[in-house]
């Protein structure tokens, strides 16, 4: 039943800027917006993606735009200026935006760039911003909290510890995350192998998993895109004899089939993680998951019951978790991400913020 709201909306859906949608180098900021453009259409609003060319998501309509793409933020020192590239795709976006802005009601940008947060003024269209990461530069937070005064409510964030990054931690909406529930498949009886899912780059921290994999002799089977190859080759190098294996960056429906088969997933985030969107992928199969006690994960985990949580950094606290995973009830994991991670409950939360935004919630 698609529940009934006053009008639908038309909404225009601004994607990151790093690369196209569909490839993996915009983490898990692709899988928010596909999962709040497939959400939104089925509640009956009106959805229109702008994206860099040759991005893809399903049967969603994308604007393809052309340009460089932009450079990615989180390396950033935090004294960074503001860079753009020549013929910028993330300049192309609003130009075209500021072309259409009139047939739709509000706009939702998911980059996380100084440029969008600057031409707020700008439109004559409302601007929802949707930020996936904790703070990296200071020039960036001050745009941001120039919006986040100017038009209060307009910032969404994913959790409190992400906005708690930010000098405007109290004007931040939390909504959360969620997914398609249906894509994934629980399993009971799983292998012996432990999983690591995310971009390949430092600010993931797969060394340590490794080193816990090289440690406890378990195997460990790592998914996500192949952002920083000399990253990757300098955990090779550092640990020959540890039980890995690079499968590479799947599809949600491949990546369940393996994932579901592992015992738990390891996170290991060095940075503050804004959320940790396969956190609640691997609940959705069942696995459990231990984490370092930092950032959107340690909100996400139930410690003892849905996983662990572990001293930060301590690659000798995975080890501990490891050795005590036959104290989770995996089915208790899935149960977790239906009450709280559903593809619905993330609805109605993003439904109430732009209702909010426009002024009829
Ligand atoms: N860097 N400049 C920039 N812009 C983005 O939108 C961006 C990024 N780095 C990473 C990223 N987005 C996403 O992977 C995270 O927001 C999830």
């Amino acid at each position: 039943m698609i529940p009934a709201i006053a009008k639908s909306l038309r909404l225009l859906l601004v994607s990151t800027s790093v690369g196209p949608l569909g490839s993996g180098i915009g983490g898990g900021v692709e899988l928010t917006l596909q999962n709040i453009a497939q959400e939104m259409r089925r509640r009956g609003h009106t959805i229109q993606v702008v994206a860099p060319t040759e991005s893809v998501m399903g049967d969603i309509p994308i604007q393809g735009i052309p340009g460089n793409l932009q450079m990615m933020a989180q390396n950033l020192e935090s004294d960074a200026p503001i860079c753009m590239p020549g013929d910028a795709v993330l300049a192309n976006m609003w130009e075209y935006i500021r072309t259409v802005q009139a047939d739709y009601d509000l706009i939702v940008n998911f980059a996380f760039d100084w440029l969008p947060f600057y031409l707020t003024p700008f439109l004559t269209r409302p601007v929802a911003h949707f930020i996936s990461m904790g703070s990296i530069t200071q020039t960036l937070d001050q745009m941001m909290e120039q919006v986040a005064v100017r038009f209060p409510g307009t910032i969404g964030v994913y959790t409190a510890s992400q906005a708690a990054t930010f000098p405007f931690a109290e004007r931040c909406r939390c909504l959360g995350s969620g997914i398609d529930l249906s894509l994934y498949e629980f399993c009971g009886e799983p292998g012996e192998a432990l999983a690591w899912l995310g971009r390949i780059a430092p600010e993931k921290a797969l060394e340590d998993a490794v080193a816990a994999s090289h440690l406890t002799g378990i195997p460990l089977k790592i998914f996500g895109k192949m952002q920083d190859k000399g990253y990757w080759q300098q955990i090779c190098w550092e640990y020959p004899q540890a039980p890995i294996e690079y499968v590479g960056f799947l599809s949600t429906k491949e990546l369940q089939k393996e994932l579901r088969q592992c015992q738990a997933l390891v996170m290991t985030p060095r940075w503050v993680e804004a959320f940790g969107n396969v956190a609640i992928e691997a609940l959705a199969c069942g696995v459990p998951v231990i984490a370092y006690r930092r950032g959107g994960p340690a909100e996400i985990v139930r410690d003892g019951e849905t996983g662990f949580l572990v001293e930060p950094d301590s690659i000798a606290g995975l080890v501990e978790a490891i050795k005590r995973l036959d104290e989770i009830d995996r089915y208790k994991c899935r149960q977790h991400a239906e009450t709280e991670y559903s593809l619905d409950a993330l609805g109605d939360r993003f439904e109430d913020w732009f209702k909010d935004i426009l002024g009829n919630g």
